[in-house]
């Protein structure tokens, strides 16, 4: 994976690392936790894509995921599916607060999985830090269906903010033992996490993940 035109190359592997989601679920907030990135408060809604350059230090070395941060909201959707092309790792990102957002994950798999065959792809249920959450954890079995890994993550509160890079990195690396080495720098929790009641979802999640599929087969969400 090349670096853009105006980005530095490195001599450590590199990977597109494509980030699609409705706008709003925290995409550009979740990329910007990291350090090496800027910082801003107020939602922006992203204009097309932004590229942020991530990098990760593991017990093999160092690994850069080049960030492709694209538009969530449709009249800002640029090249939409133009920027997935040669995408080697996908999250794909919706709200626990907004049930739509959750509904609206498959057309995004099917869109990401028509130019990207075959690549790994973390689904992250993003702003579990918010007492209200409208999708709850046994209610997302997505994943399950199309073999993707989940998180709850709350990028406001760092929570879980490495395993989806990790998760990706060892999938990349054909090494299921990589491990980090140092915590990136972030920066610093703009909310904190219940961790009992997170505790208690993540419990949700996996008495859920032993139950058999719902026989849906639509895909659909109520
Ligand atoms: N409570 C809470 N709010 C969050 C979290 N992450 C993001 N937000 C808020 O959600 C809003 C939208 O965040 P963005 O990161 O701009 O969303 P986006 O997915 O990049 O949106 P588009 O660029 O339009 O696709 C902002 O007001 C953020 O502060 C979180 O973990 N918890
Ligand atoms: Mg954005």
């Amino acid at each position: 994976m090349k670096a853009l035109p105006n980005q530095q190359t490195v001599d450590y592997p590199s990977f597109k690392l494509v980030l699609v989601g409705d706008g709003g679920t925290g995409k550009t907030t979740f990329v910007k936790r990291h350090l090496s990135g800027e910082f801003e408060k107020k939602y922006e809604p992203t204009i097309g894509v932004e590229v942020h350059p991530l990098d990760f230090f593991t017990n093999c070395g160092k690994i850069r995921f080049y960030c492709w941060d694209t538009a969530g909201q449709e009249k800002f959707g640029g090249l939409r599916d133009g920027y997935y092309i040669h995408g080697q790792c996908a999250i794909i990102m919706f709200d626990v607060t907004a049930r739509l957002t959750y509904k609206n994950v498959p057309t995004w798999h099917r869109d990401l999985c028509r130019v990207c065959e075959n690549i790994p792809i973390v689904l992250c249920g993003n702003k579990v830090d918010v007492k209200n959450r409208q999708v709850k954890a046994k209610q997302v079995t997505f994943h399950r269906k199309k073999n993707l890994q989940y998180y709850e993550i709350s990028a406001k509160s760092n929570y879980n903010f490495e395993k989806p890079f990790l998760y990706l990195a060892r999938k990349l690396a054909g090494d299921p033992n990589l491990h980090f080495v140092e915590s990136p720098a972030l920066r610093p929790p703009e909310v904190q996490i219940d961790l009992a009641e997170q505790q208690r979802h993540e419990a949700e999640l996996a008495a859920a993940a032993a139950q058999p599929l719902p026989d849906d087969d639509d895909d659909t969400f109520e």
